[in-house]
């Protein structure tokens, strides 16, 4: 096949009866019924299938059943059309059907289209005429309001070359899918092939797949490989987006495939059970009440879902709104999908819309973000949907989860983030794998790291910084471990902190004292050492020094911290070694004297006056080296 081939699905639309796949026949051949039952009663149950490929254009036919009942395997057939084939019987004009399929093409968001009105060599001019003028008065306002309609005969096949035509014209107008984009294909058909196993089909909405591919199963999140794949009924090498698709897959039984499941990329989605979407409510439909439940098409997908409405208790017919829908089971949908919602019971298309997020969150009460979330979602710029989708992610948001909310292909996020990182809204924490943080929170983090670090400080100057792992501890799990990295980073690249091996510490804050502030705390100390246990006043020590009072007092709370000096009263300051002392000869006493001392007894050991005596002996009680029993210690 060669590569200017343009692939372009189309399916039709059209009240049972109407001619749809007698007309795909005219036009392929290919009788698209497939089932015996329906060759038996001559009606369409399931999707058929059939191509034609001319001029450059491959046509690929999904043939939808008409009857009411079927409009679930019709709507499995809708998704990822890109003309609609809208099939009217000359001899009976517009039908229930007729409008509620084409409802459907209107909320799947179909943007192309013909109408065939078929059957015309079973009517006069005449008639044919006000067929196709009730056709257009049905059609003005819609995408359809400038489709050729054209009258067609499959019996006779008048008409059939300018229906030809018509298609040729549109399908020039339709975009390619987008084949360099994540492969995805909705399974509408799985069944067991003799010689090659599991073998499911459908329209391969996006990317591409060939043999040998690693390929997700969704919701399972097994993951398969293709064995083979088909188009248009042959071996390709490769399938791409735009094609009617079959992929042969090993190591799975067709059994445990089935229709609504999804072949995707491997690890860049997740199946979800909760989506918020903007949900349309057709304006003859009745009005939907909160926790509704109602049937949910999206794909070839078909579950039952419970509505939330985020902004009022109900929504009237012809409104939309912002919605959460809560489905049944689970799936793979993605942002921007469309789909369908019908009434419950009795069941009829009521609406759909458009998935904005696929991996919503409870709807919460505290989640007062969510509307204006939602809202950029639907209305926002790439730039501005990653930037809300940051904020909402406090503690950073990985690459991972970007994809799954947004299929965006890996360019297309870093890009984004390379402008947002440029404008300060963003802050890449991490490159491999991507992780962003929103600039605020990342500030904020810094900020509070910055506290941190100096209220430690603060509590103990004379500690070289705060450890490593005792900062990042005190932030809780409020800042995760790579934002904290690079808020370390930034602040020591800015140099408001320095890092010293595992240590934290302001910038130029390390306690270096000045050589006279040395000297002077070498004084005070050598003071109260040589001093022993009959220390001076602490201010009288103080008061002689060359330094104003506050720098003195200063020192003296270094050496206080570092313990060389010990504070025993208020008033009374010792040498760590004059105390170290005193304990020694205490010991000493009670080895060989007794396991007691007055105070009389203490004096003489130690040589103080009353003064120092009782403080002491307090302090001793205190650190438990001795104990007050009537007027004597027990030394312990
Ligand atoms: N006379 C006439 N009969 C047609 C034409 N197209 C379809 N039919 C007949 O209408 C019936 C329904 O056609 P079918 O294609 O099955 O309708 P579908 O339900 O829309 O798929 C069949 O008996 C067809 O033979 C046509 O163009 N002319
Ligand atoms: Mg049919």
């Amino acid at each position: 096949m060669s590569a200017e081939i343009k692939n372009v699905i189309v399916g039709t639309a059209g009240h049972i009866d109407h001619g749809k796949s007698a007309l795909v026949e005219a036009l392929t051949g290919t009788h698209p019924d497939r089932l015996a039952e329906e060759k038996r009663r001559g009606i369409t149950i399931d999707l058929g299938f059939a191509f034609r490929e001319e001029n450059g254009i491959r046509f690929g036919f999904v043939d939808v059943p008409g009857h009411e009942r079927f409009v679930s395997n019709m709507l499995a057939g809708a998704a990822g059309i890109d003309l609609v084939l809208l099939v009217i019987a000359a001899d009976e004009a517009i039908k229930p059907q007729t409008r509620e399929h084409f409802d459907i093409c209107r909320l799947l968001g179909v943007q192309r289209g013909i109408v065939a009105l078929t059957k015309s060599d079973l009517v006069d001019q005449e008639t044919l005429e006000l067929v196709k003028l009730e056709a257009e008065d049905y059609l003005r306002g819609s995408f359809l309001e400038q489709a050729p309609v054209i009258a067609v005969s499959a019996k006779t096949g008048a008409g059939l070359p300018d229906l030809m035509a018509a298609m040729h014209q549109a399908a020039r107008g339709v975009p390619s899918k987008d084949a360099q984009r994540y492969f995805r294909l909705p399974i509408d058909r799985a069944f067991a092939m003799k010689g090659f196993g599991a073998v499911v089909t459908g329209t391969l909405l996006s990317g591409r797949v060939r043999a040998g591919d690693e390929i997700e199963l969704f919701p399972a999140g097994e993951r398969l490989r293709a064995r083979g794949v088909h188009s248009g009924g042959v071996a390709v090498e490769e399938a791409v987006a735009g094609q009617r698709t079959a992929v042969n897959l090993a190591g799975i039984e067709h059994t445990a495939l089935k229709r609504g499941m999804s072949l995707a990329a491997p690890g860049k989605f997740r199946a979800t059970r909760r989506v918020d979407v903007r949900l349309r409510l057709l304006p003859g439909s009745p009005k939907l009440k909160e926790r509704a439940r109602v049937h949910f098409h999206a794909g070839t997908l078909e579950t039952i879902a419970e509505v939330h409405l985020y902004e009022a208790k109900e929504l009237a017919p012809g409104e939309s709104a912002l919605a959460q829908l809560r489905l049944q089971q689970e799936a793979l949908v993605l942002r921007g999908d469309r789909f369908i919602v019908r009434q419950f019971s009795p069941v009829t298309t009521i609406g759909g819309g458009e998935v904005l997020d696929p991996l919503a969150r409870r709807p919460m009460l505290r989640d007062t973000g969510r509307l204006e979330w939602l809202r950029i979602l639907e209305q926002g710029t790439r730039d501005e949907i990653l930037a809300a989708m940051t904020e909402r992610a406090p503690l950073g948001l990985a690459h991972g989860e970007i994809v799954a909310r947004t299929a965006w292909l890996d360019s297309e996020i870093s890009a984004a983030a390379g402008r947002l990182t440029e404008a300060g809204a963003v802050r890449e924490i991490s490159r491999e794998p991507l992780v962003l943080i929103s600039g605020k929170v990342f500030e904020d983090s810094k900020q509070r790291i910055l506290q941190r670090v100096e209220r430690f400080q603060k509590e103990n100057p004379l500690v070289p910084g705060i450890a490593r792992e005792d900062l990042r501890a005190s932030l809780g799990r409020h800042v995760r471990p790579e934002t904290f990295r690079a808020a370390l980073a930034d602040l020591a690249s800015r140099k408001i902190i320095e890092l010293q091996g595992e240590r934290v510490r302001r910038a130029g804050s390390a306690v270096e004292l000045l050589p006279e502030e040395a000297q002077a705390k070498e004084q005070i100390e050598a003071a109260f050492a040589s001093a022993g246990l009959a220390v001076p006043a602490v201010n009288e020590v103080l008061s002689r020094l060359p330094l104003e009072a506050k720098r003195a007092e200063k020192l003296l709370q270094i050496l206080l911290r570092e313990r060389s000096l010990i504070r025993v009263t208020p008033e009374l300051v010792f040498h760590r070694d004059s105390l170290r002392q005193m304990r020694e000869k205490l010991a000493e006493f009670k080895r060989a004297k007794a396991e007691r001392i007055s105070v009389p007894a203490f004096k003489d050991l130690t040589g103080v006056t009353r003064k120092y005596a009782i403080p002491l002996l307090e302090y001793l009680d205190r650190e438990r080296v001795t104990r007050r029993a009537g007027d004597e210690r027990v030394i312990l």
